[in-house]
């Protein structure tokens, strides 16, 4: 079918609204973009070009219109299992993050000395050559002082190919600096399934199947990590089954749950121990997954001790254990009185949940609190304890998809690098203070935001040269003014980015980023509803402006300059270890670097003769896999962690945490201290046995700012329209605002009771003053009964100084439109996992009318 392109723009005006909000693109005005797909394609009549969106950690499969070369249309990669050929509604802002005018159009270095948030840097356009070599005799002179691992490379979102720019490079260079922003994001959940299950990661869900399904301290429908499945499947939850939304502000999935149960910040851990102490009473747990008593008698009563002995576990570790240490006594009255909750209603929830086993799940959020930690290990023992995880209709850990490994590095990393890169790392992680346990394996976890501090006091040494991609710490780092600071004082710093933003008012070098979802080559994994995947990212359109692509065409040109100055090895690296899988050609330039890279990391994928065996999508060779876009794995297999053990030291779902234990005693031997001194260190409340067991910690020890003078717990969440920090300058991010519960279009607002907005006099529209132990900011107050008396929530991504014109007040003036809360929130840490803390209401707040 064809359509005028007259007739096209008008209908596509008009239908983008209703189709942004309703994230479906089935409207019949649209079905030029349906029948494209089977009929021929033509310039004029346009054609879908598969592709994959990073707006947020669901990493959608998607597929964007290309007409006369224009990006018109963005839907889901048809051809998906884990979002059925939907995109959700963020997916849409593509275009308009394509066709921003305030991107950055050329490298530019900066000609303003001076470095601070209000000194305009006073860029310059430079060529690709100039950018280039300037970078390259940077790095020279590190090598030359044999001081290599003062380069820091600091890493926002990435595709598979970060193992190259990011992974390797600083390594070949010789620096122990690659930095994630992973503990900014989510660390803190991913304790809760490896202290207990030994599963480092996100979980998946199999809502097909489930019958009872909590969502806690996150919004499926609207945030985490797959809105277009749960958005088609949420429904089936609800009328077949029951769904219950722990979250102090009515979230969107609240709005539609059969409970919503507004906790008290920072309180969850309570919830979550009364529910266990509910189910255990009342005989509720899964019996087949974590076995019973010998003679059949249920002895979990209330304050009374149960004897080891006396129960027989199945596939999980300390049961009664844990129940003498911490759950005994915490019933639903005590944590009703913790959490500012009803009874009635954890123990129905409680019951229903159990009732429903195994067809239930659990499904939580980052909980980024000081003491985190403990609090996604009891919401996790749920799952264990009535046998959901691994379960149909219950959740898994998810499937992969293939990937084929890149060429080692190794054999090109010469001695400096060898020596250097085995240097400490910046971040500190690791410090007697800073556990940082990823995987419970201490001083393997990035601490992103202390990066700042570190550079500042020089500990454990300075950082002369920086690289950032894909981030904006300035921005999206608690008490960014650190970042400002340390950034100022880093004397030579290169931001790769398609946008300007705070980040880069620091840059000496900017250099434009090809955006990850329409110009830039590169592969990208992420499942959900039960089936992982490998999605493509390829240009589909021509680059507007001198971008490149950071990943794989910035190290290359990289390793020319450095090459030409007389390191070779990195270049000899990449021409010689890459070659084309199908006619064995050396890359020669960077766009073919790119590719190259692309496609062998992807072969195993698509090629026949490596793929024969595989159980899921079979592309026929490179062509067919540019065109499907993606590879589907098989559904996931339940149960076979019941049948094989789990990867915790004692292959059990483990309410005694022995892997959280090593962990612990691996740190303190280091130091030669206890485990009760760590604990003391990283502001937890256990002490012996407690500390591995599934338990509450009161918030309130770690608040900052006391409740006398800062009464308002201060929490934060995802705009559904937010791009993770990227989409505030796309003006249908403001246009559509109010999709978001208690938010309004155009405005940055701090959401407020109204019974606590009366007793300050304030009323809705008002400005109000938001003051914490760290500063103030002023913001437009809207007061609304889906928060939770006593607590204040905004949503995160506005209040950018530097982001454009739409997103800034006064984008030359650097003027902010709206507020950062991250200015007003506390440098700290869930020392555990080295996270930062924003959740759980740990800032305290007070509240004036201006
Ligand atoms: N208060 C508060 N703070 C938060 C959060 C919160 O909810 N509340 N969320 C946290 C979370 S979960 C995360 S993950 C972090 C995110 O924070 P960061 O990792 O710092 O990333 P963003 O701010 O999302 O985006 C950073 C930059 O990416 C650039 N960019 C956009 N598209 C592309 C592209 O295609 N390629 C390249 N190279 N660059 C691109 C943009 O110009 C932008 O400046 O923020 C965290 N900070
Ligand atoms: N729309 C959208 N979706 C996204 C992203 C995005 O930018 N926009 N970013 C992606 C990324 S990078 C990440 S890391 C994920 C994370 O996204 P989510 O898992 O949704 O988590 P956050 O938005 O960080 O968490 C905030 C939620 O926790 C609630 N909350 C805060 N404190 C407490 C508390 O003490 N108790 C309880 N029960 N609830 C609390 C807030 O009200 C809010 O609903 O989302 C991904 N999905
Ligand atoms: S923003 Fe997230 S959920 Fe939405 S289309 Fe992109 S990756 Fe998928
Ligand atoms: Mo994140």
């Amino acid at each position: 079918m064809r359509i005028k392109r007259r007739e096209f723009l008008k209908v596509s005006a008009a239908a983008a609204g209703a189709v942004a909000l309703q994230g479906c693109t089935k409207s019949p005005t649209l079905n030029a973009f349906a029948e494209t797909r089977t009929g021929a394609e033509s310039e004029a009549a346009g054609k879908w070009i598969p592709n994959t969106c990073q707006g947020c950690t669901t990493w959608c499969p998607i597929e964007i219109f290309v007409q006369n070369g224009r990006a018109v249309k963005v839907r889901g990669n048809q051809l998906s299992k884990a979002n059925d050929g939907y995109c959700c509604v963020r997916g849409h802002l593509i275009l308009q993050q394509i066709y921003d005018p305030d991107r950055i159009k050329t490298p530019m270095k900066r000609t303003n000395p001076k470095k601070g948030r209000k000194e305009d840097p006073k860029f310059v356009p430079i060529s690709w050559d100039e950018a280039m070599d300037t970078i390259a005799d940077k790095i020279m002179e590190l090598r030359k002082n044999n001081e290599t691992h003062k380069f820091l490379l600091m890493r926002g979102r990435y595709s598979h190919h970060n193992t190259i720019f990011y992974g390797h490079l600083p390594r070949m260079i010789g620096s122990p600096n690659n930095i994630s922003h992973s503990s900014i994001c989510a660390e803190v959940e991913k304790m809760g399934s490896y202290a207990t299950e030994g599963f480092w990661g996100y979980r998946d869900y199999d809502l097909d199947n489930m019958k009872y399904l909590i969502t806690w301290a996150c919004d499926p429908i609207s945030s985490n990590r797959q809105p277009p499945n749960s958005i088609r499947r949420l429904h089936k939850v609800l009328d077949g089954g029951t769904v219950a939304a722990i979250d102090p502000r009515m979230n969107n999935t609240a709005a539609k749950a059969h409970e919503w149960m507004p906790v008290k910040p920072g309180t969850d851990g309570a919830v979550a121990v009364a529910m266990a102490h509910y189910i255990l009473v009342n005989g509720l747990w899964n019996k087949d997954f974590c076995g019973d008593f010998k003679d059949g008698r249920n002895q979990f009563r209330k304050g009374a001790t149960v004897n080891e002995g006396d129960f027989d576990e199945k596939h999980t570790n300390g049961l009664v254990k844990w129940w003498n240490l911490e759950l005994k006594d915490k019933d639903a009255a005590w944590a009703a009185r913790e959490a500012g909750v009803d009874r009635a209603q954890i123990e129905r929830i409680a019951k229903g949940f159990a009732e429903a086993a195994p067809n239930c799940a659990i499904w939580y959020g980052p909980y980024m609190h000081p003491r985190g930690s403990y609090a996604v290990m009891a919401i996790h023992s749920l799952n264990g304890l009535v046998g959901a995880t691994d379960s149909e209709g219950g959740l898994v850990t998810g499937m992969g998809a293939p990937s084929t490994a890149y060429p080692s590095f190794a054999p090109y990393q010469d001695d400096i690098a060898k020596a250097n890169a085995g240097q400490t790392k910046i971040d500190q992680r690791g410090y007697l203070e800073m556990p940082a346990m990823a995987r419970a394996n201490p001083g393997t976890g990035v601490v992103c935001n202390n990066v700042a501090n570190a550079i500042l006091d020089e500990d454990p040494y300075d950082i002369k040269v920086a690289i950032g991609y894909f981030n904006n710490f300035n921005f999206s780092g608690t008490e960014g003014a650190r970042w400002d600071k340390a950034m100022a004082k880093v004397p030579f710093f290169v931001h790769c980015v398609p946008m300007f933003s705070e980040m880069t008012y620091f840059a000496d070098i900017v250099l434009p980023s090809a955006l990850h979802h329409s110009e830039d080559w590169a592969l990208v994994s992420s499942k959900a509803n039960c089936y992982g995947h490998l999605s493509i990212q390829q240009p589909v359109i021509e680059r507007m402006f001198d971008v490149k692509g950071i990943e794989t065409e910035v190290t290359w040109l990289l390793a020319e300059k450095l090459k030409d100055k007389g390191f070779s090895n990195m270049y000899d690296w990449l021409s010689k270890e890459y070659k084309d899988p199908e006619t064995g050609k050396h890359p020669s330039n960077s766009l073919e670097f790119a590719i190259t890279a692309t496609k062998m990391r992807s072969q195993k994928a698509w090629d026949p003769a490596e793929n024969k065996d595989y159980k899921g999508d079979r592309p026929n060779g490179w062509e067919d896999f540019r065109k499907k876009g993606i590879v589907n794995s098989p559904r996931f297999t339940f149960r076979q962690k019941w049948a094989n053990g789990f990867p915790t030291e004692t292959k059990k779902f483990e309410f005694y945490s022995e892997t959280l234990k090593k962990g612990f005693e691996t740190h303190a031997a280091k130091y030669n201290v206890s485990v009760d001194r760590v604990l003391e260190l990283t502001n937890y409340a256990a002490r012996g046995e407690l500390a591995f067991v599934p338990h509450y910690e009161s918030p309130e020890d770690v608040r900052h700012g006391s409740r006398r003078e800062y009464p308002f717990d201060l929490i934060d969440m995802k705009s559904r329209l937010n791009r993770e920090g990227r989409s505030a300058n796309n003006s249908w991010y403001y246009s559509f605002k109010k999709c978001d519960p208690g938010d309004v279009n155009q405005e940055d607002v701090v959401q407020l009771n109204p019974d606590d907005a009366r007793k300050l006099g304030i009323s809705d529209g008002d400005m109000v003053r938001v003051t914490s132990t760290i500063g103030s900011l002023t913001v437009k107050a809207r007061l609304w009964e889906g928060i939770r008396p006593g607590v204040v929530a905004k949503c995160f991504g506005q209040g950018h100084h530097a982001f454009g014109r739409i997103a800034s007040k006064d984008f030359v003036k650097a003027e902010p439109r709206g507020a950062n809360f991250n200015e007003i929130m506390p440098d700290d840490y869930d020392r555990i996992t080295g996270s930062t803390a924003r959740n759980g209401g740990f800032t305290g707040v007070k509240i004036e009318k201006v």
